[in-house]
């Protein structure tokens, strides 16, 4: 039976990747890397770094810099995101996920968060919806990102919960991918996921509801 829940953040609770691509864009022009949408949605759901390294890539510069540097224009860019993601309020919780985290509580299951962002507690304190958490796992302690199944089990650690009792959710494949990988049932959200073959699938967070995934586990 299922007792928890462990869900990704960017893209299922609120769409911070605005926030992210403005603050990567201004970086990228300032750096002289020519922006485009396909870059941009390149960098959804990929960390830190590695974004930075892709938008380095894509302008033909990853050997300019000194890792130094490197670490440098990623903190800026953090800095310019920080700055951003301060115009949070509960309005911008995405359809549906405040009524679902209401159920999730009422119905006494556990939830955790699996998100590659390390402003993950600040997001969630700007939306007040931390104390629906039992847990935010760090991913500063996590060695391998999405798809590595890694930040899905430690999310499923933090429910003492057993894989098989637990529904991970995800707006990107890669994510999917690391919720089967965990053992756990994926639920996706959006088309994006669907390469991914989540086990349970909905169009929007609007659809995400205790009964819509007891009807999609029964089927
Ligand atoms: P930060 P998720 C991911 O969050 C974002 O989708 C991705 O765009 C971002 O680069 C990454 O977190 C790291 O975020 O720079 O704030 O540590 O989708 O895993 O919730
Ligand atoms: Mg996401």
């Amino acid at each position: 039976d299922i007792k928890g829940f462990t869900f990704d953040l960017d893209g299922v609770i609120t769409d911070t990747a605005k926030f992210h691509e403005q603050a990567w864009h201004d970086l990228a022009t300032e750096l002289g890397v020519e922006w485009s949408d396909t870059l941009g949605n390149q960098l959804k759901g990929i960390g830190r770094m590695d974004s930075l390294s892709m938008i380095l890539a894509a302008g033909g510069k990853q050997n300019q810099f000194s890792d130094d540097e490197k670490k440098m224009f990623a903190h800026k860019k953090n800095t310019h995101y920080v700055a951003l993601i301060q115009s949070l309020t509960p309005d911008d919780i995405l359809p549906g996920i405040t009524a679902f985290l209401g159920e999730i509580r009422a119905g006494g299951f556990l939830a955790s968060i699996a998100s590659a962002s390390k402003n993950a507690p600040q997001i969630l304190k700007k939306l007040e919806i931390t104390n629906y958490f039992v847990g935010i796992v760090d991913p500063s302690t996590v060695s391998h990102g999405k798809p590595d199944p890694e930040i899905f089990v430690r999310a499923g650690e933090l429910l003492n919960l057993q894989p098989k009792q637990i529904i991970g959710i995800e707006d990107a494949s890669a994510g999917v991918q690391a919720i089967k990988a965990a053992g756990q049932t994926a639920l996706g959200v959006g088309a994006a996921t669907q390469s991914a073959k989540p086990h349970l699938w909905v169009r929007d967070t609007a659809d995400i509801s205790l009964k819509t995934i007891a009807m999609k586990l029964s089927s």
